[in-house]
C-alpha cells in the first residue's frame, strides 16, 4: 500500500504512558482518504485507546482487507505488525496470526462491504470460532473505495447521492453478530469519541472475538439528505443504550455508579468492564433480550450505541481447539516436529 510518512515532530511536555511513550508514538502514516471522512476519526480513537492501554507496538497485529476503511491499519502504530489482504478475507488471515502466536492483540478493520457482502461467510466464521480480537467495521452504508454504491448495511429507504433510492433490506451487523454467537458486540458513531475509546479499550481486554459496529459516515458519497448513514442522520437518532468504561488491574474502582444500573465485568486479565446501563430496562448480557431490544429501537427509527451485549463465559478458539499454550515461534524444534514414528501411528488411526 503506498503511504506519505508523517514527519516526527517531539514536542516538550507531552504525555506519556506506562512504557514512557507519547500518543505520537501510536500513529501511522498520513491519511490519504478524504479530508472529513469518519474513518480518519475512528484512527485518532484507535490511538487514543491503544496509547492509554500501554499497548508494545510490537505485540499489535493490525489486519484489514479491502476498501477506504481497509487502508486504516497505515494510519496508527507505524511500529506494529500489519497485513492488508484481500477483500472479505481479513478474518482467516486474522486466524493464521492469531492461531501461530496467541500472544498477539488482534485489530481487525474491516468495511460494511468488505464484511456483509464478499466477507459475510468469513464474518460468521470468525465469530463462531471466538477468535482473540477486535472486529471493526467502519460502517458506511456504501462501497467508498469503488465511488459510492450502495452497501448490504444500506437502509431501504436510503437514497444515494444521485437520488436513487435503495429497495433492499440492510444486514444489521450488530444483531447479525449476536445472533450467530458473538460474545462481545458493541456499536459506536465515529464522531462519539468519548464513547468510542472506552468502547475500543473494553473490546481489546475482551477474551474472545469483539464486534465493533461504527457508523463512519462516507462525506464524499454518503453524507446527503436521505441517507441513514450521514453525520446529520446519525446524531440526531443516535441511542445510548449503555456506557461503558474499562478498569486497569492495578486500579482502584472509583467510578460512581447508581445501584442497579451498573454490571461489572472481569477480563481474564484481571481488568473489569464497568457497563452503565443508561436504559434500565436494558439487559447487555442476555441474547435475547439484547436483540429484542435492537429490533424494537430499529423500528423506531433509532441507531442503539453502547456495548450491546457482553459474554465472558465462553471459550476462545484457542480454548476451543487445546492448542498449546506457547506461540509457535517459541515452541521447541521437538515440539513442533512430532517425528517419524509419531506421523506413522497417526495415519494408522486415519486409515
Ligand atoms: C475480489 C474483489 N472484488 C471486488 C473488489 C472491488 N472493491 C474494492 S473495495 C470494495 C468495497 C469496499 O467497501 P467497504 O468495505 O464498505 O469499504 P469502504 O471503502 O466503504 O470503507 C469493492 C467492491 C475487490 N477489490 N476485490
Ligand atoms: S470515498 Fe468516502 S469512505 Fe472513502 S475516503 Fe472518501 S469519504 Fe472516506
Ligand atoms: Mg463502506
Amino acid at each position: 500500500m503506498s503511504f506519505i510518512a508523517k514527519p516526527k515532530i517531539d514536542l516538550p511536555g507531552q504525555k506519556r504512558n506506562e512504557l514512557g511513550l507519547t500518543q505520537r508514538d501510536y500513529e501511522g502514516s498520513m491519511s490519504t482518504l478524504c479530508a472529513g471522512c469518519g474513518h480518519d476519526s475512528i484512527t485518532a480513537a484507535l490511538v487514543q485507546a491503544l496509547w492509554e492501554l500501554s499497548v508494545e507496538p510490537h505485540r499489535l497485529a493490525k489486519m484489514s482487507g479491502i476498501g477506504c476503511s481497509s487502508k486504516t491499519p497505515a494510519y496508527f502504530v507505524h511500529g506494529a505488525h500489519g497485513f492488508n489482504s484481500v477483500h472479505g478475507r481479513m478474518p482467516s488471515v486474522a486466524t493464521g496470526a492469531v492461531a501461530a502466536n496467541r500472544d498477539l492483540i488482534c485489530v481487525g478493520i474491516s468495511g460494511d462491504g468488505d464484511s456483509l457482502s464478499i466477507g459475510f461467510g468469513q464474518f460468521g466464521h470468525v465469530i463462531r470460532r471466538n477468535l482473540n480480537m477486535l472486529y471493526m467495521i467502519e460502517n458506511n452504508g456504501v462501497y467508498g473505495l469503488t465511488k459510492g454504491q450502495f452497501s448490504a448495511s444500506a437502509d431501504p429507504g436510503s437514497t444515494a447521492k444521485k437520488g436513487e433510492v435503495n429497495v433492499m433490506q440492510s444486514i444489521n451487523p450488530v444483531a447479525t453478530a449476536i445472533s450467530m454467537g458473538a460474545t462481545f458486540v458493541g456499536r459506536s458513531f465515529s464522531g462519539d469519541r468519548e464513547q468510542l475509546v472506552p468502547l475500543i479499550k473494553a473490546a481489546i481486554a475482551h477474551p474472545g472475538c469483539a464486534v465493533l459496529d461504527v457508523i463512519s459516515p462516507c462525506v464524499t458519497f454518503n453524507d446527503h439528505v436521505g441517507s441513514t448513514k450521514s453525520y446529520a442522520f446519525t446524531r440526531e437518532h443516535m441511542l445510548h443504550a449503555t456506557n461503558v468504561d474499562l478498569v486497569m488491574p492495578a486500579s482502584e474502582i472509583t467510578v460512581e455508579y447508581g445501584e442497579g444500573d451498573t454490571v461489572p465485568v472481569k477480563m481474564h486479565d484481571g481488568s473489569t468492564i464497568l457497563l452503565k446501563k443508561v436504559d434500565a430496562e436494558y439487559d447487555p448480557t442476555s441474547r435475547p433480550a439484547a436483540l429484542g431490544y435492537l429490533e424494537k429501537q430499529r423500528s423506531r427509527g433509532y441507531v442503539v450505541t453502547g456495548l450491546l451485549f457482553v459474554d465472558d463465559s465462553l471459550p476462545e478458539m484457542h480454548a476451543i481447539s487445546k492448542t498449546a499454550s506457547t506461540p509457535l515461534k517459541d515452541l521447541a524444534f521437538e515440539k513442533l516436529n512430532p517425528g517419524r514414528d509419531a506421523l506413522m501411528k497417526l495415519q494408522k488411526r486415519l486409515k
